[in-house]
């Protein structure tokens, strides 16, 4: 109850902001996408992550008010980049279940000029795996605006593959577990991944792969035929998306 009010708070008094991890071309390593990634920098507490205040907002009925500043403060942030560098942003189940997230997608792009091809929304798969026809009505809304989706942390959870060709996917991001054991050489993981990537290529979507520290990693996921990298590696999550190369730190 005590984060709640502080996270209403937070939103007014300016202790949210943004950093950006940089998503990059295997080929030519140059930046293709920012991830941008909420931060809570609290006044006792400190940095709160995501993953603790994201489900707090959602229970306190702050998400959609959360999630509308991110969206604006994102793509206001976006169309200052070069215009091949797209720009995606996390949405939770709840979120996008608000009647009025369209408006807020909208709202964000007409009033930033970002076009909306640059942006791409992070759906995870329980939030497709829990599809209603409610959602899929929203999400070919959003897709006759020119928006477009990444699947996020694919494989963390009951990796069903049907669903990839339904949807406007322009991009499928395998989590970093699942990185880690094809890349250590697990022969299920690299099936799985494997496949999936044969079905992306033939529908046209990126695949990046999520959380790579080190060059081995590049080379094996290269191997299986991911063409885009997000980790550590790369880029640490950065305030300022220009900034957020090799090197430099978190916040
Ligand atoms: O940045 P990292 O710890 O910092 O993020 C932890 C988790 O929080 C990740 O799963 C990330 O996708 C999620 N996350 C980060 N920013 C947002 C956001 O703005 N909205 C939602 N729904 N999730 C976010
Ligand atoms: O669920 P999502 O994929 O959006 O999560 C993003 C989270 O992963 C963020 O918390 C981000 O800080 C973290 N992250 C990004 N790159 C790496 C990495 O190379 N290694 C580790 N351990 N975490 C990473
Ligand atoms: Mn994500
Ligand atoms: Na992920």
């Amino acid at each position: 109850a005590i984060l709640e009010n502080d996270l209403a708070a937070a939103l007014e008094e300016g202790q949210l902001s943004i950093s950006y991890q940089p998503i990059v071309n295997g080929t030519n390593r140059e930046v293709v996408c920012y991830e941008a990634l909420m931060r809570w920098n609290h006044p006792e507490r400190g940095e709160i992550s995501p993953s603790v205040f994201i489900p707090i907002a959602e229970e306190a009925l702050l998400i959609e008010q959360l999630g509308a500043w991110m969206l604006r403060t994102a793509c206001n942030e976006a169309v200052n980049w070069p215009e091949n560098v797209r720009l995606t942003v996390n949405v939770s189940a709840l979120q996008i279940s608000n009647g009025a997230f369209l408006g807020t997608v909208v709202d964000a792009l007409a009033k930033s000029g970002l076009a909306p091809q640059r942006l791409l929304l992070e759906l995870t798969e329980s939030v497709v795996l829990e599809m209603d026809e409610q959602l899929e009505q929203l999400l070919a809304s959003l897709n006759r605006l020119g928006v477009t989706f990444a699947l996020d942390d694919f494989g963390r959870g009951y990796s069903s593959l049907n669903y990839i060709e339904k949807m406007q996917f322009s991009m499928i991001k395998i989590d970093r577990d699942f990185v880690q054991s094809a890349a250590s050489g697990s022969p299920k993981s690299e099936a799985i991944i494997s496949a999936i990537v044969s079905l992306a290529k033939s529908l046209d979507i990126d695949v990046t792969a999520e959380g790579i520290e080190e060059e081995d990693q590049v080379r094996a996921m290269t191997k299986l035929g991911c063409s885009c990298f997000q980790g550590y590696h790369f880029g640490q999550p950065n305030p300022a998306a220009n900034k957020a190369k090799r090197s430099d730190r978190d916040e």
